[in-house]
């Protein structure tokens, strides 16, 4: 007995390429999507980023998130250590294959100096997320103001 999934994959090729992704499960795309932009109370810290990748059908790493409209970006994860909040740089984030990573308050989140002043009016600011993989992945993430919480909508960002 062959396994279900080469059984799939068999009768794919033999259909042609195309039927593949039909007959089978459909195939992950890697995404980014409800990226948002805390602002720091005054220029001289930075502010905080958050975000979710959807890992696609290979695992990956994120490698960095630029922007061109900031002077730097940086990835962190906040940890306890002996009671107390730290957090340190982190180089890479593992996003395995089919699986959800979340930036969050607490947790792994962007540090972002320098963010130009007109994208604060604008209330958006373009990101770039780049992968191992070579994908680069453009998202505009939502400026909220210090002290905001999350966005209430998702789709808040994209005007629908
Ligand atoms: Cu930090």
């Amino acid at each position: 007995m062959l396994p279900a999934s080469t059984k799939c994959l068999s009768a794919a090729l033999l259909l042609g390429l195309t039927l593949l992704l039909a007959a089978c499960a459909p195939a992950k795309v890697l995404y980014v999507d409800q990226a948002w932009v805390r602002l720091s109370a005054n220029d001289d810290t930075p502010s905080a980023g958050y975000f979710t990748v959807h890992g696609g059908e290979e695992d990956v790493r994120l490698l960095s998130v630029i922007s061109p409209v900031v002077l730097r970006v940086d990835m962190h994860e906040s940890m306890q250590k002996g009671g107390m909040m730290s957090m340190q740089p982190i180089n890479s984030v593992e996003i395995p294959a089919r699986t959800d990573v979340t930036f969050a308050p607490g947790g792994k989140h962007l540090m972002i100096w320098g963010i130009n002043a007109a994208m604060k009016q604008q209330g958006k600011l373009p990101l770039t997320f780049i992968f191992s993989n070579g994908d680069r992945i453009i998202y505009d993430a939502v400026i909220r103001k210090p002290g905001d919480g999350a966005p209430a909508s998702k789709d808040e960002h994209d005007g629908h």
